[in-house]
């Protein structure tokens, strides 16, 4: 057997004391059973004041101010704007960018890039803003990260590039945080060297909702639009925790509710934002009265999903509780669906789900009564083995019951980072079609390579592989959020040269190549003023709609920062010398042009981002229109797939906490799941644990068993949780270690980050 793959810098220990020094120190307490209320404004606003980030707070998602750099979740109409249209989490995020901290150049003369190695993510990014470019060079023996100008910074990067045998040695990462602007100079420079290694964030998190809706209807985009939600009949809510990860979305659950609509919630934790809610600016919601959201509970097992859906399928037809008429004229493929469907085993499947044929049919029961349904959804479905079946048997639901392209009906996926969505449309892609890629040619004037590039996890077993040479992040941190963190960390550092756009430090940083650059960023919320004056920027929500955002005058404007434009096009400029660069530095307006020159729907582009709350995007399933091989919506037949697990053994999940922004860990409390001071929990059953002989408070290393050998995370804290049985879930990035970057979904290769087969192994130590 190989040795373990553990994250090299963690001690194992052996007594309490030894934990309190090595680690957080969690604490259980009592959780938060309702989200948002005063409870949640308060923490906000306390964060906010501490960092003077009030002012852009007040400007929040508003016309003419800017779109919070948190979550992608819709703004409403501008008739039904809140005065303050934020929540805890978006003024987390600001606060964060706003921050007075600076990591400047003593910060990085202090620190070793092998100390930084030994700081959490959590330590990183509470030094504060860097403050100027910074260089790593190993060949001159220093380990410290160094000051280096603008202009130095930008003709090593082009010697670099300049010296590849092949651009297909070049990655280029985009996290989705970056505006259509910067994503489509980026994809452009990428091009221009010759290459479509093009991975994104969006790889790891909805990729698979991509695949499945673009096969079954067309696009891959979800259908609806805010106020379709609002007045649905049916909201099915499937692995998603909104009161954390989209906060703005629960104001929208209340709508609904109060609008006589029902939900479902389908997840194997109940999660606080979905049970029950106060309105932070309502009345009620100000004296603590917090009104109920699921009317039905589902506590799936950890990939039941599928299997659930080919339940209520099955009774859905056993019901003839179909719409006859939709699936006649806009579909194909029923009559093989219902054949497999009804070849299907019930036991099976509810061995699968966890869900039992009483509450299945009284699911279908409020499936029959409404004329509207909604399936919303995040990673809870699009991180396993299967998901893409998963999706399809969902849209097999949509279809058979007539449930897209009406109003108060259809699909939604809730997004990620407030742009990944546009990042996708303006061509941040490893696959992107001739089409773009011939409008690219006749736009700009040269050759784009035509072969598909590498995504996320190809891309990262490239680097792992020691055959990349060159790696450019516009954002994220991807050596943190990735799989099988140590085989990553050491293939990034085996390169000639790491690149990164970054507001804050990050663990990507203590990673560099031979040669590193840290390039610090204006963010969204910083003022951009360049040669024809301050210039917007512009997003893609989750329905589709693409707005402007303006940042505002801070004390970060003096610091020594450039735009991400500016600095993707000035390293364009530099290394091709093409005219193109320039013109769109000096005006963002010029990068929309090519954009509308290029790519389909973004007509009048500049002119139409004046109006308040933007435009809508084309969307063919909102319209019915399927943009499909024989311009039908697909049925589709799913394989079941149950996951039997060896004795002792549990299916783990990882998610995240109420206090962080995937690696930006903004403080170390989940109150919603009652954890405090503390990161290293683990959530099981307390049937589960009597049953191996564990204790809530046990400490226990979490282990993960695959051909190439275990892999091992030390020391979590058992939580004796209302968890679905047999499953398990602890936070990421912390348990990224547990999962090999081979282990990812079948069609969109999105790493299986929520069903890992582990075992919990007791340290013979209890924290209570
Ligand atoms: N504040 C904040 N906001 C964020 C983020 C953040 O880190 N912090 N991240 C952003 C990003 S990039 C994304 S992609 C989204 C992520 O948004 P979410 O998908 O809500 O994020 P997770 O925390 O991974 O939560 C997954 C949920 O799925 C459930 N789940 C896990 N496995 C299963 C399963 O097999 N079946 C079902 N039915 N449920 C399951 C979990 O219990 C959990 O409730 O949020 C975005 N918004
Ligand atoms: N186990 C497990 N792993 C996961 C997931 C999971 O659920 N479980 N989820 C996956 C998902 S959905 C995603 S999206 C990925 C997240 O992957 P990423 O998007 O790569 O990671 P983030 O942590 O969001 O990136 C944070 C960094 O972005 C930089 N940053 C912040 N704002 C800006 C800005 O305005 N401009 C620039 N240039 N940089 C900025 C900061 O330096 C910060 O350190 O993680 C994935 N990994
Ligand atoms: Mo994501």
């Amino acid at each position: 057997m190989n040795a373990p793959h553990e994250t090299s810098t963690l001690p194992t220990v052996s007594s309490v004391s030894e934990v309190a020094n090595a680690y957080d120190y969690p604490k259980i307490g009592r959780r938060v059973t309702s989200a948002a209320g005063l409870g949640g404004v308060y923490h906000a606003m306390e964060m906010a004041g501490k960092n003077r980030g009030l002012l852009p707070l007040l400007k929040m998602n508003q016309h003419g101010g800017i779109d919070c750099p948190s979550c992608a979740w819709p703004e409403p109409n501008q008739n039904d704007m809140n005065v303050v249209e934020f929540c805890e989490n978006g003024a987390k995020a600001v606060s964060e960018e706003t921050t007075p901290d600076r990591a400047d150049a003593d910060f990085w003369a202090k620190y070793t890039v092998q100390e930084l190695r030994d700081q959490t993510d959590f330590w990183l990014g509470k030094q504060g803003r860097i403050t100027e470019p910074m260089l790593y060079d190993r060949s001159t023996g220093d380990e410290h990260y160094r000051p280096v100008s603008w202009e130095k910074a930008f003709a090593l990067i082009k010697d670099q590039l300049k010296s590849l045998d092949d651009p297909n040695q070049a990655v280029f990462y985009t996290s989705g945080r970056a505006s259509n602007e910067a994503a489509y100079a980026f994809q452009l420079l990428a091009r221009r060297l010759g290459t479509n290694n093009l991975p994104d964030c969006g790889n790891l998190c909805h990729e698979s909702t991509g695949v499945a809706l673009s096969s079954t209807v067309g696009l891959g985009k979800g259908s609806i639009t805010i106020n379709d939600l609002e007045t649905t009949d049916l909201l099915i809510s499937i692995g998603q925790n909104p009161g954390t990860n989209h906060p703005r979305s629960l104001t929208s659950f209340k709508k609904l509710k109060e609008n006589g609509g029902k939900m479902v919630v389908i997840n194997p934790m109940p999660e606080t934002g979905l049970m029950e809610f106060k309105e932070p600016q309502s009345v009620k919601g100000m004296l603590g009265v917090s009104e109920k959201l699921a009317d039905e509970y589902l506590q799936v097992r950890l990939d039941g999903d599928r299997a659930f859906f080919q339940q209520l399928n099955r009774e859905l037809l056993r019901r003839d509780a179909i719409d006859k008429v939709f699936i006649e004229k806009f579909t194909s493929g029923f009559d093989a669906t219902v054949k497999h469907l009804m070849s299907l085993d019930d036991a099976v499947l509810e061995r699968g789900s966890g869900i039992s044929a009483t509450e299945v049919s009284r699911i279908a029961d409020m499936v029959e009564k409404a004329e509207s349904v909604i399936v919303s959804w995040t990673l809870g479905v699009t991180q396993h083995k299967n998901a893409v079946s998963t999706l399809r048997e969902v849209m097999n639901f949509l279809l058979m019951t007539g449930n897209i392209g009406k109003p108060g009906a259809g699909t939604a996926p809730f997004r990620g980072h407030s742009n990944v969505q546009g990042n996708r449309t303006v061509g941040i892609w490893e696959k992107m079609p001739p089409r773009f890629l011939d409008a690219l040619q006749d736009y700009f004037g040269f050759n784009p390579p035509r072969e598909n590039g590498l995504d996320s996890v190809d891309s990262l077993k490239q680097i792992r592989d020691g055959k990349n040479k060159f790696f450019m992040s516009l954002g994220g941190n991807l050596v943190r959020v990735a799989s099988d963190t140590s085989a990553v960390e050491r293939g990034m550092s085996q390169q000639e040269m790491t690149v990164h756009l970054s507001t804050k430090p990050n663990g990507a940083h203590a990673w560099p190549g031979e040669k590193s650059l840290i390039l610090p960023v204006r963010a969204r919320t910083d003022e951009d003023i360049q040669a024809t004056g301050p210039q917007k920027i512009t997003v893609e929500n989750s329905a589709g709609v693409v707005s402007a955002s303006i940042g505002k005058r801070t004390a970060n404007n003096d610091l020594n920062l450039k735009s991400e434009v500016d600095i993707i096009c000035s390293i364009g400029r530099e290394t091709f010398g093409d005219d193109f660069w320039q013109p769109m530095i000096d005006d963002y307006g010029n990068i929309r042009n090519a954009i509308e020159g290029t790519i389909i729907g973004f007509d009048r582009y500049n002119e139409r981002i004046e109006r308040p709350g933007g435009f809508y995007l084309p969307n063919g399933p909102r319209q019915r229109v399927f943009n499909t091989s024989d311009g039908k919506a697909h049925f589709s037949v799913n394989e079941t797939n149950v996951i039997d697990l060896p004795e002792n053994y549990f299916l783990m999940s990882t998610v995240r906490s109420h206090d962080q922004y995937n690696s930006t860990i903004y403080g170390l409390d989940d109150r919603y799941r009652g954890v405090r001071h503390g990161r290293r929990v683990v959530f099981v059953n307390p049937e589960d644990l009597e049953k191996r002989g564990l204790k809530d408070g046990d400490l226990v290393d979490i282990v993960s068993v695959w051909d190439d050998g275990e892999r091992r995370a030390p020391n979590f804290r058992v939580v004796a949780y209302d968890h679905a049985r047999d499953c398990v879930t602890t936070y990421f990035p912390e348990a990224n270690v547990l999962v090999p970057l081979d282990s990812s979904a079948e069609e969109s290769n999105t790493p299986v980050y929520k069903s890992v087969v582990v075992r919990l192994e007791p340290l013979g130590i209890n924290m209570m």
